[in-house]
């Protein structure tokens, strides 16, 4: 008994000089992690009952007292800033690491604070980021500990918990932020997500549970829910994403994009109203392939795809002319690029270079991209058209445009989207829908095209309805130029240009 008190005591004696020492050496260190893992180590070396349950509290409190003199906590909410957040996880995951135990991170993103700032400004903007620190300071326990790990963002990490235990925690967080902020005469309704990782399950290092919380949180954004656990399959649809990205960018930079031609027919005649230049990537996936377009046009490589496609037909163009085939084409352009690129310089210096009249290029802008911002597109649109361009707005019927866009839209053409065209079999409704937009484009003095033409029956069915133009698959599905040079001239070699 008396050598086990004179051992404990020897311990104590050593442990209290080593944390003199490890104190001057967190002043000389820049490093607290480095520091940490020195003193860390004493613990293989020292009994472990003294090891627990008097070093590793005291290095604890070491290190909430050397932060301060490092601006390791953020000036509005006197809350930890992400770097000393880490620090402290790093630490809990070692602890962890020893007993076996599990901790969670929750990222919590408080919602409408940006939309907040400005309205009321920044001032407020900030007194309700302090009251909402404030808020999460008086929901946990001692042992928890939250910070502020970037503008917009809160976290806290848990020792101890798990994926089963969280569900209560952040359902408290979420009433604590529920209540209205009240400042300076103005109340404030913020709403919150959160994202939850935990170790070791989703990452065994701190930056990364981190980094998995806010990939979970992302996932509870779109999903609509108050908060999401991270989960393997998360990461691999960012990597999916990440690899799409770059894949994108070899395909632009090796021009591995081809285009292939449809033509557009007058239902009578069966002549040749143009052809709509579409864009295939050979070497993807269908599936791959199907995500080009939206995926660019949410990463902002659209604008680089839309010049290669302008570009390129353009090109095509004016050797079908040196060929002796003058014929016109229609490419599709995001109205994002007509707002946000300068596509509109770009096509007519592509149509000077290869000696391509405008009136032979229409661009295609789809109603509902168009109708994000009325406006300004009609505005792009009136723009391309006193230049000689054509305009159709395609896949008429989705995007909720009303009749008096319809009536004011600076446009040629109307292509009815292809939803309607092929419950035109057997739905005397659709018939109906169909017939009165022909009539209504033809009235504004549109061209009107209908787009997914199958087959023999629907082709019937639109000449009823009144309609002009047909497009799809049973005239001709997408071809490369030569394939579709071949069939012009096997077909027709009419061209009906109004
Ligand atoms: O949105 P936009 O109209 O630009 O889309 C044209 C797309 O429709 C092209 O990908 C083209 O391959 C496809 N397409 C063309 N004709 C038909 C058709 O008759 N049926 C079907 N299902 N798709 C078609
Ligand atoms: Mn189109």
């Amino acid at each position: 008994m008396v050598i086990m008190i004179a051992v404990v005591l020897a311990e104590l004696l050593i442990m209290l000089l080593l944390n003199d020492a490890f104190a001057v050496s967190m002043e000389d260190t820049h490093m607290l992690g480095l520091a940490m893992t020195d003193t860390l180590s004493l613990g293989l070396v020292v009994s472990p009952v003294v090891y627990f349950t008097l070093l590793l509290p005291l290095r604890r409190k070491t290190i909430l007292e050397q932060e301060s003199m490092r601006a390791l906590r953020d000036d509005l909410t006197g809350l930890p800033t992400r770097r000393l957040f880490e620090e402290m996880i790093q630490h809990e995951i070692d602890a962890a690491n020893r007993n076996l135990n599990t901790l969670a991170v929750i990222v919590i993103d408080p919602a409408r604070l940006s939309e907040v700032n400005q309205i009321f400004g920044y001032t407020l903007g900030d007194r309700i980021i302090t009251a909402i620190g404030e808020r999460l300071k008086t929901l946990f326990r001692k042992s928890d500990f939250e910070a502020r790990i970037s503008g917009d963002e809160f976290a806290v990490l848990l020792p101890e918990a798990d994926e089963t235990s969280v569900a209560g925690i952040t359902h408290n967080i979420s009433q604590a932020l529920h209540e209205p902020f009240e400042v300076d005469d103005v109340s404030v309704n913020i709403g919150v997500t959160m994202g939850v990782s935990v170790f070791p399950h989703h990452a065994t290092d701190a930056s990364s549970l981190i980094q998995r919380a806010r990939i979970a949180l992302s996932k509870a954004k779109s999903d609509l829910e108050l908060y999401a656990i991270f989960d393997h399959e998360l990461e691999s649809d960012t990597q999916d994403r990440v690899r799409l990205y770059g894949e994108i960018r070899r395909a632009i930079e090796e021009d591995a994009f081809k285009l292939h031609y449809q033509p557009k027919v007058y239902l009578d005649s069966q002549r040749l109203a143009g052809v709509e230049a579409l864009i295939r990537w050979p070497e993807a996936s269908p599936q791959l392939a199907a995500k080009l377009i939206t995926f660019s046009e949410q990463v902002g490589l659209i604008d680089q795809i839309t010049k290669w496609i302008v570009s390129e037909a353009v090109w095509q163009m004016g050797r079908w002319q040196d060929e002796g085939h003058v014929i016109p084409v229609s490419v599709n352009i995001s109205a994002r690029d007509l707002l946000h690129s300068d596509i509109c310089d770009y096509l007519p210096v592509q149509c000077e270079t290869y000696r391509v009249s405008p009136e032979l290029v229409t661009i295609e802008v789809t109603e509902s991209s168009v109708m994000e911002h009325p406006e300004k597109s009609f505005e792009l649109l009136r723009r391309m058209r006193s230049m000689g361009f054509r305009v159709a707005i395609d896949d008429f019927g989705t995007g909720y445009s009303s009749l008096t866009y319809l009536r004011d839209m600076p446009a040629d053409e109307l292509k009815i989207d292809q939803s309607f065209i092929m419950a035109l079999d057997g739905d005397p409704k659709s018939h109906v829908l169909v017939s009165l937009i022909v009539q209504l484009g033809r009235k504004f003095g549109l061209k009107v095209v209908a787009e997914g033409v199958e087959n023999e029956s629907l082709l019937r069915h639109l000449k009823e309805d009144g309609c002009q133009i047909g497009q799809g698959y049973h005239f001709l599905r997408p071809q490369p130029a030569g394939e579709l040079i071949r069939w012009y001239v096997r077909h027709s070699s009419e061209i009906e240009l109004s």
